[in-house]
Order: C-alpha cells, then sequence, then structure tokens
C-alpha cells in the first residue's frame, strides 16, 4: 500500500543519511590539530568540511523544506564554497572540531523531524520522493570521497581503512582488448531516477558511429610503459596546455609515484609500497590521460561515448544495488580493485570496471544538456559549464553507491590529480 511505500522510503532515507554520517564521523576521529591543519592549498582543513556538509543540511532541509529559523546564521558565509576559496580557509574562525560535530548532531536530529512529518508525494520538487533527502546525502558524501584526497595528501598514515578486493584476471595487460559499440541513437542522461542531478537531465536521445572502448580501465603498468617510453619529455603526445603544464611544473609520473632504480613506488595513505602494475593508475590529470591516449594511438572517450557502453540502465550490471563481485565503491578498500576483478559487473557490452576504482577522464567540457534547467540552485552545476572543466565519469573505490550512477557526472579542471582519477581510452571506427 502507498502508506508502507511512504514508510519504507522514509526509513530507507534516514538509514542513508545515518550512514554518510557514520562515514564524515570516521574520517574526522582523529586529534583536533590534525583536523585543523592545512594539509595542501589544494583543500579545506578536514574540520570545514565537517561543518560544511552540516550547514548544507540546514539550509536545504532546515530552512528551505522545514521553515526553520536559522540555527547559526553568522557561521553561514564562513562555510559558503564561493566567499572562500580552499587555501583561505585554514584563517577563518571556523567551529572547531567538537564545536563541529555538536552543531551537525543538532541539525541532523531535527532533519530527522522534518522528514518525518514531511509529505513525499508534495508537488513541491525539494520534496517529491524525498529529492531534497537525496540532495543533502549526495553532498555529504562527495565531502567523504573529498576528505580521503585530504587525507592522502596529508601523508598522514593509520585513519584510512583498508580491506580485501577480488583478485584480477588479465594478465599481460600492456594493450587493453576492446570492445566494439555499434553505430546508433541511445538515450542519454537520467529519465525516472528521483534523486539525479540537474546537469543529469534532460534524458534526450543521442546519434554516435561506432566506436571501440578499452574493456578496462588503463592500468599502472601500461601507464609505466608510457612514462618509460619518454612520454613525459615529448612534445607530440601533448597539447599545447598540457605540455605547457608538464613543463612548467616538471611532471614525470603519477601524482604520489617515485621511481627508485628502475622500480616505480607510490605513496598511498602514508606508505611507501610498489606501484601494483594490474591496478588501474589513479591521481593522473587530464593532461596526462589524454596524451598517454595519443601515445597509444587512441583518444579518450566522450562522455556520451563512456554512458553509452553502460548500456542504458542504472548500473552497467542492472538496476540492482551493487554487490561485492560487480564493483570497488564505498571504501570496502582504500585502492581501485585489480584489472578484470569484477566480470559480473560487465555492461552488456561487455565493459568491465565502469563503476567504481577510479574515476575516468572523458574527452567531454562539462556542458549542459540540451534543454537542461538549473534545479535547485545554479551554483552546483551551472556555474561551472564552459570550456574549463573536462567531465569524469563512473565514480571510484572512494565513492558511495548512492551517490553514483551510469548518468552521474562529475567535473575537474584538466590539472587537477589529488582525486581519485584515471582513465580508459576509445577508437573511432576506422
Ligand atoms: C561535483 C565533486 C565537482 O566537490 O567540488 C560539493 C561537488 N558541490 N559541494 C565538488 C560539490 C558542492 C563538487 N563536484
Ligand atoms: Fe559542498
Amino acid at each position: 500500500s502507498q502508506v508502507t511505500d511512504v514508510a519504507a522510503l522514509k526509513e530507507k532515507i534516514a538509514a542513508e543519511l545515518a550512514a554518510v554520517r557514520h562515514r564524515s564521523l570516521a574520517y574526522t576521529d582523529a586529534d583536533d590539530e590534525l583536523l585543523m591543519r592545512q594539509h595542501s592549498p589544494l583543500m579545506s582543513p578536514l574540520v570545514w568540511d565537517l561543518a560544511h556538509v552540516g550547514n548544507y543540511e540546514e539550509l536545504w532541509i532546515l530552512r528551505e523544506v522545514g521553515g526553520i529559523t536559522p540555527l547559526r546564521p553568522e557561521i553561514d558565509e564562513l562555510y559558503d564554497a564561493f566567499k572562500h576559496p580552499r587555501s583561505g580557509r585554514p584563517s577563518l574562525p571556523l567551529l572547531g572540531p567538537d564545536e563541529a560535530r555538536k552543531y551537525i548532531a543538532g541539525v541532523r536530529g531535527m532533519a530527522l523531524d522534518v522528514l518525518d512529518r514531511m509529505d513525499l508525494a508534495h508537488p513541491d520538487p525539494l520534496r517529491a520522493g524525498g529529492f531534497v533527502f537525496g540532495l543533502v546525502m549526495q553532498h555529504e558524501h562527495q565531502h567523504g570521497e573529498t576528505m580521503l584526497a585530504t587525507l592522502q595528501l596529508s601523508r598522514e598514515p593509520g585513519l584510512v581503512q583498508e580491506g580485501d578486493l577480488p583478485p584480477g584476471r588479465s594478465p599481460g595487460l600492456a594493450a587493453a582488448p576492446e570492445v566494439h559499440i555499434p553505430e546508433g541513437i541511445f538515450v542519454m542522461g537520467a529519465g525516472a531516477n528521483p534523486w539525479a542531478y540537474d546537469n543529469e537531465r534532460p534524458a534526450h536521445r543521442r546519434h554516435l558511429c561506432g566506436y571501440w572502448i578499452d574493456r578496462y580501465p588503463v592500468s599502472n603498468a601500461a601507464y609505466a610503459a608510457f612514462a618509460e617510453d619518454g612520454g613525459y619529455e615529448n612534445s607530440r603526445w601533448w597539447t599545447p596546455q598540457g605540455w605547457e603544464w608538464v613543463q612548467s611544473k616538471g611532471i614525470s609520473a603519477p601524482l604520489f609515484w617515485t621511481e627508485d632504480g628502475g622500480d616505480w613506488w607510490r605513496l598511498r595513505f602514508g606508505r611507501e609500497e610498489p606501484v601494483p602494475p594490474d591496478e588501474p593508475v589513479q591521481h593522473v590529470s587530464w593532461y596526462e590521460a589524454d596524451a598517454y591516449a595519443r601515445w597509444a594511438g587512441k583518444r579518450l572517450p566522450t562522455e556520451a561515448e563512456w554512458e553509452k557502453a553502460c548500456g542504458e540502465r542504472t548500473y552497467p550490471w542492472g538496476d540492482a544495488e551493487p554487490s561485492l563481485d560487480q564493483a570497488n565503491l564505498a571504501h570496502r578498500a582504500a585502492r581501485p580493485a585489480p584489472i578484470g576483478a569484477f566480470p559480473s559487473g560487465a555492461s552488456p557490452y561487455g565493459v568491465e570496471q565502469l563503476v567504481g576504482d577510479v574515476w575516468e577522464w572523458t574527452d567531454s567540457w562539462f556542458q549542459p544538456y540540451p534543454g537542461y534547467r538549473s534545479f535547485p540552485y545554479k551554483e552546483y552545476s551551472e556555474v561551472f559549464f564552459g570550456e574549463e572543466y573536462r567531465v569524469l565519469r563512473g565514480g571510484s573505490w572512494a565513492t558511495h553507491p548512492s551517490a553514483i550512477r551510469a548518468t552521474f557526472r562529475n567535473w575537474d579542471l584538466p590539472i587537477r590529480r589529488q582525486i581519485f582519477s584515471g582513465f580508459r581510452c576509445a577508437r573511432s571506427e576506422d
């Protein structure tokens, strides 16, 4: 009946909110000094993210939907991401860790009251289907991933949970096998999913010529071959902007990699370890992904090509939530899974590891779909549209299943690589 459907949806929302809060608190279960310190000018101190997710929840759930008087209006400006660049946030009069925990717990209690009395069938699009709760929950998960990137940059060992992953099943790996996707029309973007973002809408038909796409993300072994072949020293593989970036910053390997007597090592959450050859490469910029693809005689897929390869369902394997043998998500381990670890997660075309492991750079700029309408605010997507940000797809090992789907679009500057970013290649039909 409708009554039990509503109760079940409210229970699901409450459980999702509890899970994401558990995550945020785990990443900030550290001494005050570590939480207040700025680990990199690219990132906020962790204590900023912690209070920011609560402030966002207050703005959207308590004030906008619940009509509740602002709890602490004087702090809004501190946690407005557009007011202060990340590099300036440590010098703001931020809430301390205990104060921040108390503030976000208070907001959460009131948010659950709003959920309790909310009409999920209300025509207001913020309320319908619990959209505003999906917005807030996904936002907190996105900041969870940001916190992990901060912890990785901090070089602090010990705070990040490790875990087991299935073995890979593809030896060799120098040349990734490719999958052919035939010419045709497919529907791009989110249809029925009630919690999809404005930038995933509207769903629309796209014609694509036939193309080839790699079955797997590019591995560390394959990427190391590019570096060892002088890939970083040869301007012919790079766009002019990419070449300028490599030269001026002295870039010669993925972020966190070092070379020692012909062996590659990487720093991962405060520990040095040999680079595992059979894992997808991560911590590469768009410029590096694009240069590798050219060196390999290929190119990056467009985001339409990437999405079509998922086969027009919620996830590549279907509409069901991911199981452990389908994808590496939700920080079950603190690294990507080896190439070939998830045959059961393949798309109908046989493309693997599209969702989870590493975010995949695409060739596309972050642009609106035809008929785009901003909802519920311009600062989530619209202000980033243009030819400045490249689209990433598929989520990483650090992404929560509720904050990823085949239609989900992420974006970043082409120089960025502190994120858990990798890629796969594509190729037009001859
Ligand atoms: C979608 C990941 C690019 O983290 O900058 C967080 C998401 N927006 N708070 C980001 C976001 C507002 C955004 N990305
Ligand atoms: Fe945010």
